[in-house]
């Protein structure tokens, strides 16, 4: 309380916290905006915003991985971009607040977020010299916008129960030059990012590529899809692929600079550039690929034709050394995965991949080059804008996803899905067909059966196979009674049928049987 005579210091929430509120998160948009604008020279990883959205996803415990693909799925990003602007808009709210009331406090909040950013981009594996710049300078554009407009902030701001404002103080003035910063900050953002993408997009990179002709084309198939209505193409289009990886900004890898680096347990460290790569003996190859954290029944799976060189030829000429067991492939990002050197050396279609469907890699698939290797879930094993393989052991070092309590090595398991009819579905009593898609990488598919509620399991018809790496469609004809059902299905492989125990996703992939719950009238 204050007592008569001693001036009276107003708390940091006396009326016109709200107004002090708008200023700080008009600076905030001013920050992340001068950080988005410098981020064109400095490159998009370095974005303020860009960057701590990085170092969080590093950061994200297994759990709430799992948990945000779970509830987000492939808008995972999405989510966190929303929730990362939401979070600095309070911390620049709150900045303005603390301003107000004491400059310094909210001045060193507005340093130490600067400072957080300016880390987390000097953290990024791929950070240059100049990569605390945008934060800095956002940090330095926020801190003279938040003095300019407090400046301007009235002593006391009218109040909800109609304190009139003091002479000579506007109101509107404040208003208008918060409203013009926070429009500038917006504007700026939304520039950068357009221009980002525009200067740094890979679409002229592309464009660029002549593909040469495989030395070994896919073979011709027979008739691997079954076309059943509502359910997935064999052959998933790339613009359907799913897309799942730590990048918050695509990487853009110019094929002009790219190199592979091959070294750590070899003979002869050996450095493969694009060109080399192109004028290889490339070969083509239908390969399923499927990402660890696919839950039952969902969809992080998909299955295309890619052109690449065996990454067993580029081995050879490094010649791993004995006690080798693990090739460790990094990207440009830091992202890495631990791949058996066994199944790297053996014979089938492990490749360094420069062309999905024909075409060059989109750059979220990988773009110059990526990995794809037959059998393996994508976090062991795919990785896209590949320019490492460093030849090492299990023993020796771990991977991204392993560091965050994934397991070291990520065989697919057996898995099989309903496509048609979907969960939830009403159909009509009679003949219904009921299809989907099964895999086993590396193994192949032998059988599917399919058991409606508890009755027996049934022989689904198979189509044509489309080899052991690629997934194959099945469908069944069922009678149909009326009632509520529940169809389930198993794949077998040389091994029997699939698990039936339900799995996390975490550690290693999930299993057990999909199932669908009908209404049959
Ligand atoms: N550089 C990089 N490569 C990566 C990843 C990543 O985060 N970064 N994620 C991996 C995972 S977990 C999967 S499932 C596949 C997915 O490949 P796609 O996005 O082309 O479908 O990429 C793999 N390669
Ligand atoms: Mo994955």
């Amino acid at each position: 309380m204050s007592t008569p005579g001693t001036p009276r210091r107003p708390g940091p929430l006396a009326p016109g916290a709200g107004a002090a509120a708008a200023a700080g998160v008009a600076a905030g948009a001013v920050t992340t905006g001068t950080g988005a604008l410098v981020a064109l020279v400095t490159g998009a990883s370095t974005d303020p915003l860009v960057a701590v959205g990085a170092a969080f996803v590093d950061a994200t415990p297994p759990w709430l991985k799992d948990w945000a693909v779970a509830a987000f799925g492939t808008a995972d990003k999405a989510v966190l971009t929303a929730g990362s602007v939401l979070v600095l808009a309070l911390l620049a709210a709150l900045a303005g607040v603390l301003a107000r009331w004491r400059w310094p406090a909210g001045a060193v909040l507005v340093v130490a977020l600067g400072a957080v950013a300016g880390l987390a981009a000097v953290g990024r594996p791929d950070a240059g010299v100049l990569a605390a710049l945008p934060s800095v300078a956002g940090a330095l554009a926020g801190l003279l916008v938040l003095r300019a407009l407090l400046a301007r902030l009235p002593a006391e701001v009218e109040s909800e129960d109609g304190v009139p404002l003091r002479a000579g103080a506007s109101r509107r003035g404040f208003l208008q030059a918060t409203a013009l910063a926070a429009g500038a900050g917006v504007v700026a953002v939304a520039l950068g990012r357009v221009s980002s993408t525009l200067v740094r997009g890979t679409a002229a990179l592309r464009e660029a590529v002549r593909l040469p002709a495989p030395a070994r084309t896919a073979p011709s198939l027979g008739d691997v899809d079954l076309a059943v209505p509502g359910a997935e193409p064999w052959a998933t289009p790339v613009t359907d692929f799913y897309r799942i990886d730590t990048a918050l900004v695509v990487p853009r890898v110019d094929p002009a600079t790219w190199t592979l680096r091959v070294h750590g347990l070899v003979e002869e460290e050996v450095v493969l550039t694009w060109d080399e790569l192109l004028g290889s003996d490339l070969v083509e190859a239908w390969v399923t690929l499927a990402c660890v954290s696919n839950p039952v029944g969902g969809d992080l799976v998909g299955n295309q034709r890619w052109l690449g060189l065996p990454v067993r030829e580029v081995l050879a000429r490094a010649r791993p050394t004995g006690d080798a067991d693990m090739v460790l492939s990094r990207s440009v990002d830091g992202f890495t995965a631990s791949t058996p050197l066994e199944v790297l050396t053996d014979d089938r279609d492990a490749l360094l991949a420069v062309a999905m469907d024909g075409r060059p890699l989109p750059a979220e698939h990988g773009f110059p080059v990526r990995m794809v290797v037959p059998g393996l879930y994508g976090y062991v094993s795919a990785t896209k804008w590949v320019t490492e393989l460093e030849v090492t052991r299990f023993d020796a070092v771990e991977a991204y996803w392993t560091q965050r309590g994934w397991s070291e090595r990520g065989p697919v398991k057996t898995q099989s899905r309903v496509d048609v009819p979907r969960t939830g579905a009403e159909v009509p009593a009679g003949d219904v067909v009921v299809a989907g898609t099964a895999w086993a990488q590396h193994r192949g598919v032998s059988g599917v059966q399919v058991r409606v509620d508890d009755g027996p399991w049934v022989d689904a018809e198979l189509a044509a196979d489309g080899g052991v790496d690629t997934w194959r469609q099945w469908r069944l004809v069922w009678a149909a009674e009326p009632g509520e059902h529940t169809l389930r299905v198993r794949a077998l492989d040389p091994d029997g049928p699939q698990t039936g125990v339900p799995a996390e996703v975490v550690p290693d992939g999930a299993t057990g049987y999909h199932a669908v719950d009908v209404t049959v009238v």
